[in-house]
């Protein structure tokens, strides 16, 4: 970069970069963010005649390309360029051009002078410092590669291994020997002694085997397999068993990894499995929607009954059903005693379509029953989690009859507990982030001492590092979760260096680059959310019911808003009511569009009617500032709100009713970490235009099988959906085009199928390595528990004050 910038000192870009400093000097904003940049920039090319293509032809434009900050102390600027994805330069530029490149401290520092809140004079910010830890550990190199983290660790440990041909064996044979279900021994038994007997016995059984039927089941091989010391785990038939000896048989002689990682994925390692989510209203029924409570349920819900699916799939393959094994997956969340109406003060309740996967709610302890007893937002709850995760663990034992095989935390508070639950019990950790907050509020960890009253950032983001950098793996729905675009800063990137003003600065937060983060996107649950044109799958009865629902009831209790006219084309949009979500930014746009509202209804699903009925500050303003735009533009007639809290059954068929329609489905969030919705609109074959910034990006494939839409700009996104409206009104085909794309989209590339396959090949693959590699992680994980016991629990402590003296 330093050369970028120097190539524009030397030539006649010069004065460019002269005045435009100039302009940025005099201008009021003092912190310019990429948007501000581009705007500024715009608007001197503007200013200054420069030709149409000054921006993408010169340096200065690559310059201006690149810089995702400005900060201007006193007169100088202070540039925060991003080069390439995952990766930050920071410069001074002096006012007579002079160039200098900073190192983050110093970029920290002018980030605290800017909020007044630098005080050298009272000694130095606690600094926190990850990369030594990772110094060790393999790291990918190409930013390409950043989130296939298993195949890169997989190769790379592999090949260290099998240098070493004797030390190779004996992890094989070491590994082998672990395996047991309900105290039977799996795998090989006490007659294999020895990694060279191992290898004679391989070849001995296969030799049985392969003289076998492949059909034969292995009940009638067990006896003589287990005189050669081989028990169950093998496969279920002489077939699958002898492709697993021989696989086996290959990694001895001639290894390679993936021979490896298809052995892996064979051995029968995991039965057991927490889901972490403590947050929230957890439920089957009647909690969609609340503040709090959306994506997040439906996909631990759907992920735990897939897991349960693929569990026994691959242990009946692996012969396991003469040991009567049954996977056991439980979603422990929080037990609320005030629950509303919800199941959410049931102990224990049964995953629907599944054997034995369940919600485990366990309270949390009753410091303050006024507060723990009731529903908790998930900004207020960190002072109750580590009893909570005591408490669990005490819980879990009980229900698993012994410790489980995998945790698998969601959400900020849920990795926080999958981290203290999986070191006191010593499984492997997975995290799933489902939303990072600190990238969704701007400025959150900048100015977290002005908002911490109400977010408690200094809390969360504290939980989040301790558990993104504890977990063995993690999990993300997208790769710009982990390091973003080329234009915009990832989620977990944005953890890599930041300050807390007054409580610590971070100089190095997370190693983007390390194996142990892994793209494994969700799916949707298809018996719920399938194409409209499946009529035969269809309910008559409950399509006219979701009709008159969503076009012509009254019910002022519920609905908002009476149609002039039902049979225009209908937009919809279904989210909770927060304001990231930006439902009300649609109906402004829509409000803003005369033609719009002449050929569309608006048809939202959304929370609440009545802001005195909710709790949440959020939901609060929504609620209030969507009336005022449906006033304002005069949107009555032309919008219909319904507040209401649906069956998931219903959902599918409401998507589905908005297709018979020929309707659109549009998700005009600010960000949108993944979004489930738009799975769901797509996969019923419900043309879907939704926000560019987040997980959509990689979800649609724009103006194939969907559309972006930038919902800052209301007017081009009111014209996006009036251009593909007008274009299905001059051909219907166009239509049905998009809609079949959409479908094509989601079943090729969205499954659990999918998912789970894959999430379980990690948790087999990462507990190889883990035990194989002794990988020793005990000074991380000793400085993540200093920062817990030191930094977390002490504020933790001071909000549950608070919360008493309320
Ligand atoms: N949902 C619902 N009713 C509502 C709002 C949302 O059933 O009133 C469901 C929606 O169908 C989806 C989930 O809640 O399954 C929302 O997930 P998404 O990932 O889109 O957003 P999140 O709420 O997690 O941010
Ligand atoms: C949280 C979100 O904000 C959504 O974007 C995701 O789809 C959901 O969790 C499930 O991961």
């Amino acid at each position: 970069m330093s050369e970028l910038i120097q190539a524009v000192i030397d030539s006649n870009e010069k004065a460019d970069l002269r005045t435009f400093a100039s302009d940025l000097r005099h201008q009021e904003k003092r912190y310019l963010l990429k948007n501000d940049i581009l705007t500024a920039f715009a608007e001197y090319c503007h200013n200054h005649q420069k030709p149409e293509n000054f921006f993408s032809s010169s340096n200065l434009g690559k310059l201006i390309y690149y810089t995702q900050e400005i900060i201007r102390e006193d007169s100088n600027l202070c540039l925060i360029i991003r080069p390439k994805i995952a990766s930050e330069e920071i410069y001074r530029l002096t006012e007579d051009l002079t160039v200098e490149q900073m190192p983050i401290q110093e970029l920290l520092d002018v980030r605290d002078r800017f909020v007044n809140h630098f005080h050298p004079n009272e000694g130095d910010i606690l600094e926190l410092d990850f990369q030594p830890f990772y110094d060790y550990t393999p790291t990918i190199r190409d930013p390409k590669n950043i989130g296939k983290g298993v195949q890169y660790l997989n190769r790379y440990l592999s090949s260290k291994l099998f240098q070493d041909p004797k030390q190779w064996l004996e992890a094989l044979f070491s590994f082998l020997r672990i395996h047991r279900y309900n105290g039977t021994q799996l795998m090989i038994n006490e007659r294999i002694q020895s990694p060279q007997q191992l290898s004679d016995q391989i070849k001995k059984a296969i030799t049985f085997v392969s003289d076998r039927p492949s059909e034969e089941p292995f009940d009638r091989l067990r006896f003589v397999l287990q005189l050669m010391g081989f028990e169950p785990g093998w496969g279920n038939t002489a077939g699958r068993i002898h492709e697993t000896l021989e696989l086996l048989d290959q990694l001895s002689d001639s290894p390679d990894h993936q021979s490896l990682e298809a052995f892996l994925s064979r051995i029968p390692m995991v039965f057991r499995i927490v889901l972490v989510s403590p947050h929230g209203w957890f439920g089957q029924e009647g909690v969609l929607g609340r503040p709090d409570t959306g994506g997040q349920v439906v996909y631990v819900l759907d992920q735990a009954r897939n897991l349960e699916k693929q569990l026994q799939e691959d242990l009946a393959l692996a012969g396991l059903d003469v040991l009567n094994a049954e996977p056991k997956v439980i979603i422990l969340s929080r037990l609320i005693a005030n629950s509303d109406g919800t199941k959410c003060n049931q102990r224990l309740e049964k995953v629907h379509g599944t054997q034995n996967a369940w919600i485990l709610r366990v309270p949390f302890r009753e410091f303050n029953p006024k507060l723990t007893q009731n529903w908790i937002t998930r900004f207020e709850i960190w002072p109750y989690l580590e009893t909570y995760a005591i408490d669990s663990e005490r819980e879990l034992l009980a229900e698993f009859q012994g410790k489980p095989d995998l945790i698998v935390g969601n959400y900020s508070d849920g990795n926080l507990v999958a981290f203290l639950l999986s070191r006191r019990l010593k499984v492997t950790q997975c995290n799933i982030a489902h939303a990072l907050e600190k990238s969704k509020y701007l400025f959150s960890n900048l100015y977290w001492q002005e908002s911490d009253h109400n977010y408690h950032f200094s809390l969360h983001f504290t939980a989040d590092l301790i558990a993104m950098n504890a977990a063995n793996f993690i999990v993300s729905s997208t790769y710009q979760e982990i390091v973003g675009t080329p234009e915009s800063v990832g989620q977990y990137e944005s953890y890599k260096s930041f300050t807390m003003p007054d409580l610590y600065h971070v100089v190095h937060g997370i190693e983007l680059f390390s194996p142990k983060f892994n793209v494994v996107p969700p799916g949707v649950n298809e018996s719920v959310y399938f194409p409209y044109t499946r009529y035969e799958e269809r309910i008559e009865s409950d399509r006219d019911r979701i009709e008159k629902l969503l076009f012509t009831q009254e019910d002022p209790e519920h609905i908002f808003g009476t149609l002039d006219d039902p049979s225009k084309r209908p937009l919809f949009s279904m989210a909770r009511l927060d304001r990231i979500k930006n439902l009300t930014g649609l109906a402004e746009c829509f409000g803003m569009n005369a033609q719009l509202q002449e050929r569309c209804n608006l048809i939202l699903v959304a929370g609440k009617l009545r802001a005195e009925e909710t709790t949440d500050h959020e939901e609060r303003d929504q609620i209030e500032k969507l009336y005022q735009i449906i006033d304002q533009y005069n949107l009555h007639g032309k919008i219909r709100w319904l507040g209401v809290r649906l069956p998931k059954s219903d959902s599918g068929e409401i998507y589905r009713v908005i297709a018979d329609r020929q309707g659109v489905f549009v998700q005009p969030a600010l960000f949108e970490a993944f979004g489930l919705t738009i799975l769901e609109a797509m996969i019923t074959g419900l043309p879907t235009l939704a926000t560019q910034f987040g997980g959509p990006l990689e979800i649609i494939q724009d103006k194939f099988n969907g559309f972006y839409i930038n919902p800052t700009h209301l007017e081009e996104t009111a014209e996006r959906i009036l251009e593909f409206v007008s274009k299905c009104d001059m051909n219907p085909n166009y239509w049905y085009e998009i809609s079949t794309r959409a479908i094509d989209r989601v079943y090729s590339t969205y499954t659990w199928k999918i998912h789970t396959t894959k999430l379980l090949s990690l948790a087999r693959i990462y507990g190889f390595w883990n035990f194989t590699s002794k990988e020793d992680r005990e000074d991380l994980v000793r400085y993540l528990e200093s920062l817990f016991y030191l930094l977390y629990k002490p504020r933790a402590k001071e909000l549950m004050e608070e919360h008493l003296s309320r």
